[in-house]
């Protein structure tokens, strides 16, 4: 007995650890890797009752039931019986929320089935294919043939899963992907925020072609305890990288080549991970001013890898963000990934073109990718731009804090999010959560993502959006875990969800920690072209009013205050704001509204980004 209940538990934790471990088969960079793009149109099938996948005793159906949706409904004789079909009546496209492509599908939470064919492309003796998906929201099933390849959660970051040689035909593979965005109390996100849930495969989709064995992660970077300033000095710069193999190699060669940089490196590989550093005499360092990339090029048994890589530095010295040695202000936007002329998901380059280029327009230096990790697009164009990035994952508000089950969810989500954006220069905060309220058992979730965070990545800061305590003559901010992360960050709503833009000028303010402070949110709601008396409230005039009085306010704050993120560079879609004439679905606090139009605030904004850009680039000037 005791062993066969040993047996189980054994099998247990083995299972566990498979999908607690699922980021680890990450592959990274797929941008720059042999891939055949699945993107495109996909027929799909709504199934509110999730009849494709549970039989009618509500079990799951046998993986060769005719009527299990991810099995290619075949009719032989006229007397089969069949209740489902795909039809190219019936279709999506991917990338792309599903919401915002057919009405039926606008306030739609549940399972819809994605189906397309491919045929394999032509292989060469022990290639392997890898099925890649940028993120679907939230619950994804992947089919192939037939088979289950395997399960994802989590709506905002990567997976993919190899598909078995003999599985893979040379035509007409039948791909078939279970989507479930409905909320769950125990999920990442939980039911409750301030968004909308878009479903859907809402990235892109593709099919990785790999030799035997490949670099499948790496991570190349300035050496973390090195002292900027003398390295600049002595014109001598150690780099660091850390390469983790497929499987194990022998003995096998693999070179790390910077071309500009002159350097070429040999390393051995035994096993199946690598670390190794070097030294270089002149180095362009990444900042904003001057995003310069080098060309990385990784040569594994005559398979070549690029990337394009930034080295800099981001530390807290004291009371101020340094970059490179010296302090920066963090002038910073937030953002969700959202079009809002389309009311959807933002999902490609041009996307990407569009959200960097209001942000630049407003002098913004960095922004807040909010709440999620947002799609790859994203932090490689801030790389070539040099804008500054906040990378957060999705715990936000009520997280069931007490169960270790959304502990590892929320894990699982934040080393993806790092796995593969860690060699982006431009990511210089990982955010742990959003505005989660304080107690015992949630400061120690957080302080857990904290450490896991540190312990996976030294070459960035960690920080989470706090909340601010308010009382009639000071604002403090002393919430627990401010003594684990490097900055002290707080959204702030003063004059919005609390008295009137007025009061904030005069207000004061309390810091419990000797750190960086960054105001991570701030914002009222207008509705764009609405204007008024500035007491209105949705006028712009309003919203103009209170960055007004915020940016009067910021002269009143501690000497460790260090940048901003107001909330939010565009109007958002969001289910919680229902007043008819203002809202109507949108959460308001945009300084550009649902067409594209700026709002008064946005030049208060802008031109207060202005002077801190004289401030602190050009101070002689
Ligand atoms: C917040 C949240 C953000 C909301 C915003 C608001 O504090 O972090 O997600 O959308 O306030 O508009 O109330």
């Amino acid at each position: 007995m005791k062993t066969v209940s040993q047996f189980l538990a054994f099998t247990f934790l083995i299972f566990f650890s498979m999908l607690m471990n699922a980021q680890e088969n990450l592959i990274t960079n797929t941008h720059n890797r042999e891939s055949i793009s699945l993107n495109g149109t996909w027929n799909y099938i709504i199934d509110t009752y999730e009849t494709g996948f549970y039989n009618y005793r509500w079990k799951e159906k046998n993986e060769n039931d005719p009527e299990a949706y991810w099995n290619k409904p075949v009719v032989n004789n006229p007397s089969d019986r069949r209740e489902h079909g795909y039809t190219d009546a019936n279709t999506l496209q991917v990338p792309g929320d599903w919401n915002s492509q057919d009405n039926i599908f606008k306030y739609y939470e549940g399972t819809v089935w994605y189906q397309r064919e491919f045929d394999a492309p032509n292989l060469e003796e022990n290639q392997r294919t890898f099925l890649y998906f940028g993120a679907v929201n939230y619950e994804a099933h992947v089919y192939l043939n037939g088979k289950k390849l395997g399960m994802h959660k989590g709506g905002f970051t990567p997976f993919n899963f190899e598909i078995p040689q003999d599985l893979l035909q040379e035509k007409d593979n039948f791909l078939v992907v279970k989507v479930d965005n409905k909320r769950h109390p125990d999920e990442i996100p939980t039911v409750n925020t301030d968004w909308w849930n878009y479903g859907g495969i809402t990235r892109d989709v593709k099919l990785l072609v790999m030799p035997e064995n490949f670099i499948q992660q790496y991570a190349v970077q300035l050496e973390q305890d090195q002292d900027i300033s003398s390295a600049k000095r002595k014109k001598k710069f150690n780099i660091e990288g850390s390469l983790k193999l497929n499987k194990e190699a022998h003995a096998e060669e693999i070179t790390v080549e910077i071309p500009e940089l002159k350097v070429k490196e040999k390393l051995i590989a035994n096993g199946d991970q690598l670390d190794f550093n070097f030294t270089v005499k002149k180095l362009e360092l990444w900042s904003t001013e001057n995003p310069k990339l080098y060309e990385v090029i990784f040569n594994f048994k005559g398979e070549i890898l690029n990337d394009k890589i930034g080295f800099r530095k981001i530390e807290v010295s004291g009371k101020d963000i340094l970059l490179n040695g010296k302090k920066v202000f963090l002038r910073g936007i937030c953002l969700h990934e959202e079009i809002p002329l389309e009311a959807r998901r933002a999902k490609n380059i041009a996307d990407a073109k569009k959200l960097f280029g209001w942000a630049q327009d407003l002098n913004a230096n960095m922004v807040r990718l909010a709440h999620y990790p947002h799609n790859e697009y994203m932090t490689r164009m801030a790389d070539s731009l040099g804008v500054m990035v906040w990378s957060e994952i999705p715990v936000y508000w009520t997280i069931n804090f007490k169960s270790d089950s959304v502990y590892n969810k929320a894990e699982k989500q934040l080393k993806e999010m790092i796995i593969r954006d860690r060699n982006k220069a431009s990511v210089i905060i990982w955010s742990v959560g959003n505005e989660t309220p304080v107690s015992e058992s949630r400061t120690n979730f957080m302080r857990k993502l904290v450490e896991t965070t540190k312990s996976m990545d030294d070459s960035r800061l960690v920080s989470a959006a706090l909340e601010v305590g308010y009382n009639r003559n000071k604002n403090y901010i002393d919430d627990p875990l401010g003594e684990f992360t490097d900055v002290i960050s707080v959204n702030e709503y003063l004059g919005w969800y609390g008295d009137l833009p007025g009061s904030k000028a005069q207000s004061n303010w309390d810091l419990a920690y000797n750190k960086p402070l960054l105001i991570s949110e701030t914002g009222a709601g207008a509705k764009g072209g609405y204007q008024g008396k500035k007491e209105q409230r949705w006028t712009e005039d309003f919203q103009k009013w209170y960055y007004e009085e915020t940016i009067k306010m910021m002269k009143r704050m501690p000497e460790n205050y260090s940048g901003m993120m107001p909330w939010i560079l565009s109007d958002f879609r969001s289910p919680r704001r229902n007043h008819p004439k203002f809202q109507d679905g949108w959460n308001r606090k945009g300084l550009i509204d649902n067409h594209g139009n700026k709002k008064k605030a946005f030049y208060v904004l802008k031109k207060y980004y202005e002077d801190k850009e004289q401030e602190f680039e050009n101070p002689e000037k």
